[in-house]
């Protein structure tokens, strides 16, 4: 067992390990109570690391023997791994453990899934397998015995050897035990192989259970324009004659990057179009390519210490994003990904949660694996990218390619690459790791003779443990347009490093309207004072897609505003501005389904915190509803209309043509459905050939109240599928609602097929109600005490999942003193749970702040 009892690690302490190992052997021999592990393991002193005794990770493990260049030592136990005297120079080191695979319900390490054997090692979950110096500093070659019944039994690199009973596997490249990974069981795979940019064939393969063989082709596309795409934009080609990935139900996160031996949780490779969304396809091919992208990115240069997590993960959500803008609509994808980042990161780091793009202190590494590190991580980098330009860009990845492959790096390095390769400084840049919190951006503008002069001031609020904040170098890319409509400066990128800066613009002949902040070019606040007018006119004409959408969010976010907090009623104004657009069908269909879309009852409870007003759950719920039937009273002859032209008649593709025009035509279902009680979605419903047409139909009848026939068809078609039912848990708690809400997920948890040890599905029922805002806000508390019981319950068994989903009660200190006080209650309770695990212990500390 973890050792409860909170220990902080510090980035200032980092000291490299003692050792290098020169070799490892792993001999596995499987069986899931009593898996034995033999390690032989060659160490050699680090010249550049200062004296200390010998430490190797362990937890969880029974040491049966161990031995030094072949003499039998008692090495010292404790509850992290073991200590022991060793010869001066290097040595041979030998181990025999004993795991149980089927007793580990945290998934982390060697666990069984559905009769298979997997593993999950990052960040810390090797030393669950065998005693190891488990740090990603200490990279080696591995070689892999496996012994066990399984047809299919697979490890990191080539396979070298099998023979009855055994399979010997070889990993050429030297590589951290955080991307160690052994799976075996029975399975199926799909082949397809690919020739790179050298001439090499590979062999490629999607191993899955019996049963989910036909799920497989989008999968393997996906890889193999993965590697395509990223030999022709970054000139990176794959290393080795295999590549293997494997789909396991169990799963604490969406897929690992195991070298040459992905693995994923199956809802994130899984697809048909008879069972998956369109939303899942283009998850999957891009979780797909980030895991790919990790070869380079992750694998082949590395993370000195966890510290440095966002270098590997920022680097490859920005590579993972650069690949779907190419695949799909860049600037939907612009879109979509400004709205997770608001929906997941923001809260994170305008709450008890924020830390810094690279953390300086931890308890738990797990905890960290954050939509800041990840998301914001990814936008730092798109900020350098816009700063120096896209060519030196290239110049700059290249060099550090070149001059790091094979080590374990640091932000530092990171960073000096781009320093040398284009002559900047960057230490004021840097603030961006180290200095957490959303900077707010306020905007002044004046006209005068021809010149025109935007002011900017930018502040970041404090956050735990950082009362002030330096100015941060801020990329704000502005174009301007002229009372006509016309573009008279293109965008153009200023790059911001005071407190307070001004921009000037001369030879304008009349004062121009500014579009700020185009493509969302820095992660702050926008915070500008401008009219319903100037807003209306940019929606209108505006060339910049991201800032056309977000004058549009602006206007819903004022009227939603207005309603909840002066009882106004809908704007007629910003209904029709908007229809306008809706008519244009020139635009995306997925743009214009991305225009209809409301903010959040989430983000708009953000939106009103941050003005100073207390957000109400029960008032944003009511207001939002009531916008949503005035646009569809108001659009009666325009929705038709657009179902019509959203219509797909060809055969079902997952490509962008065709799921922008099913999102343009559901969301105009959902308005449908308010003017006709759910018809034309139950005829939907009953036509539908693909999971997209289905799930949305469904959603509407939900809302309608109106789903009772649907959900019973829907289950009896669909129960043998765990992943579709998944969705057909989690839709009902999300989309019902919010007084119904926590009955709800209360009544799924009865049912024999919530399976609530499996991440998937409790996450389906719990992760929806957090999702259900007023639901999950009921006032009577019964959300807060469902959920705090449910975390209880997980915690003994996964604690990974469970401190993750305690991030739900981020947002706590935002609502009123009854609210407040319930969530503290529930929180306080979790703590106070005897035998907590380290993992929720860090979390609720940190959440009470
Ligand atoms: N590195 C993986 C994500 C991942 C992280 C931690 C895990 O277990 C604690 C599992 C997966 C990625 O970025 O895809
Ligand atoms: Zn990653």
């Amino acid at each position: 067992m973890k050792d409860a009892s909170p220990q902080t690690i510090y980035l200032k302490d980092y000291t490299p390990f003692g050792w290098q190992v020169a070799d490892v052997h792993l001999t596995v021999a499987l069986s899931p109570d009593a898996t034995r592990v033999r390690s032989r393991i060659r160490f050699e002193p680090n010249p550049d690391a200062p004296a200390q005794r010998f430490f190797l990770h362990g937890e969880d493990l029974r040491l049966i023997r161990a031995s030094i260049d072949g003499t039998e030592v008692t090495p010292v136990l404790t509850a992290e791994g073991l200590e022991c005297d060793v010869p001066e120079g290097g040595f041979l080191w030998e181990s025999e453990v004993e795991i149980a695979p089927a007793a580990n319900t945290a998934l982390e390490g060697l666990y069984m899934s559905n009769g298979m054997y997997c593993t999950q090692c990052e960040a810390e979950g090797f030393r669950k397998i065998t005693y190891y110096p488990d740090r990603p500093d200490v990279m080696s070659v591995f070689t892999v015995r496996i012994e066990g019944d399984e047809p299919v039994k697979l490890s990191n690199g080539n396979p070298v050897a099998q023979g009855e009973g055994w399979a010997e596997w070889h990993d050429p490249w030297p590589k951290p035990a955080y991307l160690f990974a052994l799976v075996a069981g029975e399975l199926l795979n799909h082949p397809g192989s690919f020739t790179t940019m050298s001439g090499r064939e590979v062999e490629l393969n999607i191993y899955v259970r019996p049963g989910d063989e036909g799920k497989c082709a989008f999968g393997m596309q996906a890889l193999k324009d993965s590697m395509r795409w990223d030999e022709e934009v970054y000139g990176r080609e794959y290393d080795l004659d295999i590549f293997n990935i494997v789909a396991v139900d169990d799963f604490n996160m969406g897929a690992m990057e195991n070298k040459g031996l992905n693995v994923f949780n199956s809802s994130c490779v899984l697809a048909s179009p008879e069972t998956s969304t369109d939303a899942n396809f283009e998850r999957i091919e891009a979780i797909i390519a980030h895991e790919y992208f990790h070869n380079w990115t992750g694998n082949r240069i590395t993370c000195r210490d966890w510290f440095q997590l966002c270098l590997k993960e920022g680097l490859t959500v920005f590579r993972d994003s650069q690949f779907t803008s190419d695949m799909r609509s860049a600037e939907v994808k612009r879109i979509s990904d400004v709205i997770d980042l608001r929906a997941r990161q923001f809260p994170e780091d305008q709450g008890p949660l924020s830390h810094p793009v690279r953390p300086e202190s931890f308890q738990e590494i797990n905890n960290f694996y954050t939509a800041t590190v990840y998301e914001k991580g990814a936008e730092v980098i798109g900020m350098l990218r816009r700063l120096v330009g896209a060519e030196a860009y290239a110049k700059a990845l290249d060099l550090y390619f070149e001059r790091h492959d094979g080590q374990a790096c640091t932000i530092e390095d990171w960073l000096k690459v781009f320093e040398d390769s284009t002559g900047r400084d960057l230490t004021q840049f840097k603030r961006w790791y180290s200095q957490s919190g959303t900077p707010h951006l306020k905007v002044s503008d004046d006209y005068a003779d021809g010149t025109y002069t935007l002011t900017f001031t930018q502040e970041t609020p404090p956050t735990p443990g950082q009362p002030e904040k330096a100015p941060q170098v801020l990329p704000i890319a502005v174009g301007l347009l002229n009372p006509n409509g016309d573009e008279v400066v293109p965008t153009t990128m200023l790059e911001m490093t005071e407190a307070t800066q001004s921009f000037t613009f001369e030879g304008l002949n009349a004062k121009p309207v500014p579009s700020i902040l185009r493509g969302f070019s820095a992660p702050v606040v926008l915070m500008r004072e401008s009219t319903a007018e100037e807003k209306s006119f940019l929606l209108a004409h505006d060339t910049d897609a991201f800032n056309r959408w977000e004058a549009s969010r602006d206007l819903a976010r004022a009227c939603l505003s207005a309603m909840i907090t002066e009882g106004a009623g809908p704007d007629l104004a910003w209904i029709d501005a908007l229809e306008q657009v809706l008519r244009d069908a020139t635009l995306d269909p997925a743009f214009r389904a991305l225009m209809l879309a409301l903010p959040t009852q989430a983000e708009l409870a953000q939106m009103l915190h941050a003005r100073g007003v207390t957000p109400d759950p029960d008032a944003i719920y009511a207001a939002t509803e009531t916008l949503r039937d005035a646009m569809a009273t108001r659009w009666s002859a325009l929705l038709p209309e657009l179902m019509a032209e959203a219509r797909v008649d060809a055969p079902f593709a997952p490509d962008a043509e065709q799921s922008g025009k099913r999102a343009l035509g559901n969301a105009v279902l959902s308005l449908q459905t308010r003017l006709d009680g759910g018809k034309a979605a139950q005829a939907q419903y009953d036509a539908a050939d693909n999971m997209t047409m289905q799930l949305s139909a469904l959603s509407c009848l939900i809302t309608a109240g109106a789903e009772d026939a649907a959900l019973a068809a829907f289950e009896a078609q669909w129960k043998d599928d765990r992943l579709v039912m998944d969705k057909w848990f989690a839709l009902q708690v999300a989309a019902t609602a919010p007084e119904k809400a926590v009955a709800r997920a209360s009544a799924l948890t009865e049912r024999a097929d919530f399976d609530w040890k499996n991440p998937n599905r409790f996450r389906a029922v719990m992760g929806s109600l957090a999702m259900n805002h007023a639901g999950f806000h009921a006032k009577d508390g019964s959300g807060y005490r469902f959920l705090a019981d449910w975390l209880i319950k997980l915690d003994e068994k996964n604690p990974q999942t469970t401190a993750r989903m305690c991030s739900v009660f981020q947002t706590w200190k935002r609502y009123d003193a009854d609210r407040q006080a319930l969530m503290k209650a529930a929180l306080e309770r979790i703590a106070a749970r005897p035998g907590l695990s380290r993992d929720v212990t860090e979390m609720v500390t940190r959440l009470l702040g």
